[in-house]
């Protein structure tokens, strides 16, 4: 698949999910919600809606369709991984952790609102990703949905990405500066945990043999790892303008980064390797060139521009 092919997949996903995202968060209150309250819904709606590349929904689409599935069951998924991914955003960006004024162009979520309702609103978001996921509307088989429920879970959570957010942040006032390992375990679980679930994800919505799941949480490993990398990359290198977010801050805050491990050529090498692990991985699904979409996205992740 070439760039073009991609980028009009990755385009169409991104209207999907936005679609999607802005159907489920209307002011409409669901079967056991008492009310929606309109500042919270807003802060939500501005977190949520209207930017962001939207590659873990791609990613959850373009696995699933692997296996033929299609429509509602893996757009919700994406949705809520989604949800939880825009989450982890707003509150990164509070005083409290990052405290960052400028996110996806636009000012963070407490800047527009406050503080309390950039927290309740990413708390909102996080809770509905598991009612969207647990709702019959995503799937018929409750096995099924429950098994999504608790793979987001393990990724967003203790052992995951709230685990990985955690490990970081003491990192940077740390007295001993974490080696190469520590960061790695560290970016695995911050931001790999997620874009891992979205492949997983496609694996448990198309019943994949164990082998095929196996293969495809190979590549989310290596995808991830390499998304991570080039993110450090682009702190390094790229200009707040481009970025929609500051660049530069990863030094200024001495954050674990393997720029500052292995330099920008030695993370510049690894992302180069993590792209070819992704994409043999791919080879082991045993699918053919309907993996090649996937290969793409991992050659795009390592050389997107922000
Ligand atoms: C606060 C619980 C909690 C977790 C925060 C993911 C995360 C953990 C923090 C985000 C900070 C950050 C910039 C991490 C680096 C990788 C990353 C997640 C970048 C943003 O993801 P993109 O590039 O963003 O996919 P868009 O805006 O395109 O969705």
């Amino acid at each position: 698949m070439d760039a073009e092919e991609f980028r009009h997949r990755l385009d169409a996903a991104a209207m999907a999910t936005e679609a999607a995202l802005d159907a489920l968060l209307s002011p409409q209150a669901l079967e056991g919600e008492i009310a929606r309250p309109a500042r919270l819904l807003e802060a939500m709606r501005y977190s949520s809606l209207g930017g962001g590349k939207r590659l873990r929904p791609f990613l959850v689409i373009e696995s699933a369709r692997l296996f033929g599935v299609e429509g509602a069951s893996a757009l919700r998924t994406a949705c809520a991984l989604e949800m939880i991914h825009c989450y982890s955003l707003v509150h990164d960006d509070l005083p409290a952790m990052d405290d960052d004024d400028l996110r996806r162009g636009r000012p963070t979520t407490h800047k527009a609102f406050d503080e309390a309702t950039a927290i309740l609103a990413g708390d909102g978001l996080l809770t509905y990703a598991f009612d969207v996921v647990a709702d019959p509307a995503t799937h018929g088989d409750a096995s099924l949905r429950a098994a999504l429920v608790l793979a987001l879970a393990r990724a967003a959570g203790l052992g995951g990405m709230v685990g990985g957010q955690a490990l970081d942040l003491a990192a940077e006032t740390a007295a001993v500066p974490l080696g190469v390992d520590e960061t790695l375990q560290m970016q695995a679980m911050k931001t790999g945990a997620l874009l891992r679930f979205a492949v997983d994800a496609g694996a448990i919505l198309g019943c994949a043999t164990p082998e095929q799941a196996a293969a495809l949480t190979r590549y989310g490993k290596a995808l991830g790892a390499a998304f991570q990398v080039a993110d450090d990359i682009l702190d390094a290198e790229g200009d707040t303008a481009a970025l929609g977010k500051r660049a530069g801050k990863d030094a200024e805050r001495g954050k674990a980064t393997l720029v500052g491990l292995l330099g920008l050529d030695g993370a510049k090498a690894r992302c180069d390797a993590l792209v070819k692990e992704a994409t043999t991985a791919l080879a082991d699904t045993g699918l053919g060139d309907r993996t090649s979409v996937l290969a793409q996205a991992a050659r795009f992740v390592a050389n997107r521009r922000h």
